[in-house]
């Protein structure tokens, strides 16, 4: 049956059109050329990856409430992640099985692989963000300073020599390749200096501290529209 077509209702008074005064045509012209985008960004994300010496599922939410729920079979990274969950407020969900009769290098590497594509992820519009951010954590006996930056280019400045082998059963020098899988995998630069300690489970952990606190800061609203580099792209 074919429809009927009402007749638009024609308006009682027309509206004036009034001229707008020179100063105010300008503004908008100017407002024009650089419209303020809506910011829809990506807010959490789960990733899977499984290889023969791994297999990971982990969840990230940058702008959380500081949950966690981590496993990954190392009782001192776990709580180190938990640390880093709680200090940033990201929300964060890790269950990872790795190859802990070898050691646990590919465990700790490859959930650096992981938490460094889901922060790409999320951070992949830069826009409004304040991109860079440098934290200096205290920890009793430690102080670490860690400094970002969300510049789509990885490059990892950490050169420190643990007096101890292992914390627990994590081995200490694997922390560098955690560090470096973030970096790498996120595209950021980032700096970590273990400026004071004696205790090795206070530096490594005021490093976490530091790394969740500078890229919470990093992640967040600069309240500016666009993204903070002269070549207009990160
Ligand atoms: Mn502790």
């Amino acid at each position: 049956m074919a429809k009927v077509k009402k007749k638009p209702a024609t308006p009682a008074v027309t509206p004036k059109e009034e001229k707008a005064p020179e100063v105010v045509k300008e503004t908008e012209k100017t407002m024009e050329k650089t419209p303020v985008k809506e910011e829809k960004k990506t807010d959490e994300c789960v990733l899977k990856r499984k290889t023969k010496e791994t297999d990971i599922t982990l969840g990230l939410r940058l702008k959380g409430n500081g949950n966690a729920e981590i496993n990954t079979g190392i009782g001192f990274f776990d709580h180190m992640l938990e640390g880093f969950a709680k200090h940033g407020n990201f929300d964060l969900k890790i269950y990872e099985k790795g190859d802990l009769n070898v050691d646990c290098h590919h465990t700790v590497e490859d959930l650096g692989i992981v938490l460094g594509q889901a922060i790409a992820k999320l951070t992949e519009d830069k826009s409004g963000i304040n991109r860079y951010a440098t934290f200096i954590q205290p920890m009793d006996d430690a102080l670490v300073l860690v400094s970002v930056d969300l510049c789509s280019r990885a490059y990892l400045n950490f050169n420190y020599e643990f007096k101890t082998e292992r914390v627990g059963y994590f081995e200490t020098e694997t922390l560098k390749e955690f560090y470096r899988a973030v970096s790498d995998n996120a595209g950021m630069n980032l700096h970590i200096k273990v400026l004071d300690g004696e205790n090795t489970h206070h530096i490594i952990e005021a490093s976490f501290k530091a790394f969740a606190n500078a890229l919470a800061i990093a992640v967040s609203s600069n309240g500016r529209s666009g993204v903070l580099s002269t070549k207009g792209v990160l």
